[in-house]
């Protein structure tokens, strides 16, 4: 097992790792920027290594510094976290060349599932279900113009390296494909340094719908049922909760088989996430593959027990997937791990009717707590909110022997959650959550639009 591991993340997810650390035995080294001397992630860890200026490009981005931290401090192994290095194909190889190791799966299958239309072909390949739609990337206005009418109006257009909807345009006619291809191709080379695009059936109100698996270096994989991802904002995730009450058991089972056929055929290593989009008749579609830990896997970890972190850091030493999910490999089958129902508030540092960012001193913090809840947060009373990072501040998961247990805690869990000095997402929160639609289960993509004012609304 690795004797001290770098966290190259900050916030929540910094402190998760830490967490777990701790409970192998593990040492641990914080990086932080300028920005981040007085945060828990650095308070936390058995040592700390400023990286740099507050700037993401600068600090937690920085190869480098990260590099020079993990060889000045001799660590064993680095956890990306989400988001920052985490999908770096490059850093993933300059830790292999370094002989740190990086907790997550091989740079190739990172560099493949970067690649959206690389990672649809695989999907394709290995027998996933997916849309209609090119055959990798199109090369111009003709050829998508010739794919579209193929398959049929409406379709998308997205980008190659394509995340939070850049890059991205829904195309009902003919007449349109010709400037929507070239607005689509411009967005995408000046956000992700590509313009190449592929396109695909266009679903109109789509469920997100994604299934955490794990497999460890020895050919072993297993899924570990899905989120329901589907209340977001601006391809912001809002909400999450398990199991989706759109997923009968049977497409579960037929979904969960095929993707342990296709992430056995690869060789899948480490955590990692499917995404996939639900039609109105209940069919998935592959969309795309997350090669890393994300936001939302507390809720997985509440049904299932497994503890993803621990896990992936076993995995990364070269523990078998029985030994790394420990005692409850027994049940490893999805249908006996997974029991009740967990769902997940994201509590961000934002305006509830704008959603701008709200930075500055938290002035009081009392995260709630009791029976059946679970708070990740790096926040606490007298903090400073920094302006330079993701707004997200507090994780607030609930579970339930059923889904209205889990939203009745959920409820008195946002009441009880007090936050003073900026604003938080926790009012909207409240408000979604007392939505009869939502009670429900009755939303699709466009759901968060009914809670926007008229003059934000955007299409799809
Ligand atoms: C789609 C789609 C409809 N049809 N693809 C948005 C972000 C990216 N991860 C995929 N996205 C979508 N892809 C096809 N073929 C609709 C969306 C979409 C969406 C998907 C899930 C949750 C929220 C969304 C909001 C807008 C658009």
């Amino acid at each position: 097992m690795f004797k001290k591991i770098l966290i190259a993340n900050r916030g929540e997810i910094a402190l998760r790792v830490i967490c777990a650390c701790k409970e192998l035995g593990i040492a641990t080294v914080a990086v932080y920027s300028e920005a981040d001397r007085y945060s828990l992630h650095v308070r936390f860890a058995d040592e700390a290594v400023c990286i740099g200026p507050h700037r993401s490009a600068d600090s937690y981005l920085n190869i480098p510094a990260v590099i020079s931290a993990a060889e000045i401090t001799n660590v064993d192994a680095i956890h990306p976290g989400y988001g920052f290095l985490s999908e770096n194909a490059g850093f993933a190889e300059v830790c292999e060349t370094c002989r740190v190791k990086f907790i997550g799966p091989r740079p190739e299958v990172i560099r493949l599932m970067g690649e959206k239309q690389g990672a649809r072909a695989a999907a394709k390949r290995l027998g996933l279900p997916i849309l209609p739609g090119s055959e990798g990337a199109v090369e111009d206005e003709t050829q998508a113009q010739t794919v579209a009418a193929e398959i049929g109006y409406p379709v998308i257009l997205k980008a190659a390296n394509g995340g939070g909807g850049r890059g991205m345009r829904i195309v009902r006619t003919e007449t349109e494909l010709a400037a929507a291809f070239a607005a689509a191709r411009t967005e995408a080379a000046a956000a992700f340094g590509n313009g190449d695009l592929y396109l695909e059936k266009f679903i109109e109100r789509p469920r997100h719908i994604e299934f955490q698996v794990l497999g460890d270096e020895h050919g072993r994989v297993m899924h570990l049922g899905e989120r329901e991802c589907t209340i977001q904002r601006r391809h912001q995730k809002l909400i999450e909760e398990t199991p989706s009450l759109a997923l009968s058991a049977a497409t579960r089972n037929e979904v969960g088989a095929a993707i342990i056929r296709a992430l056995r055929e690869v060789g899948y290593a480490n955590a990692g996430t499917m995404e996939f989009l639900m039609d109105d008749a209940g069919h998935l579609s592959f969309i795309e593959m997350n090669t890393r830990l994300q936001v939302e896997h507390g809720v997985t970890e509440w049904v299932s027990g497994v503890d993803l972190v621990k896990a992936q850091i076993r995995i990364a030493a070269g523990e078998k997937l029985d030994a790394a999910i420990g005692p409850l490999a027994q049940v490893r089958d999805h249908a006996t791990l997974n029991q009740g129902h967990a769902i997940e508030c994201r509590i961000n540092a934002e305006n509830p009717d704008t959603f701008a960012p709200s930075a500055g001193r938290v002035t009081a913090f009392h995260p709630p707590g009791g029976i059946g809840v679970r708070v990740d947060t790096a926040m606490y009373s007298e903090a400073m909110m920094p302006p330079y990072y993701d707004s997200l501040t507090a994780k607030l998961m609930t579970y339930g022997v059923d889904r209205p247990e889990a939203l009745a805690r959920m409820r008195r869990a946002l009441g009880m959650f007090v936050v003073t000095g900026i604003e938080t997402s926790i009012p909207l929160h409240q408000r979604i959550l007392a939505d009869a639609d939502f009670q429900a289960g009755r939303f699709d993509t466009r759901f968060m639009e009914r809670f926007q004012p008229k003059k934000q609304r955007r299409g799809a």
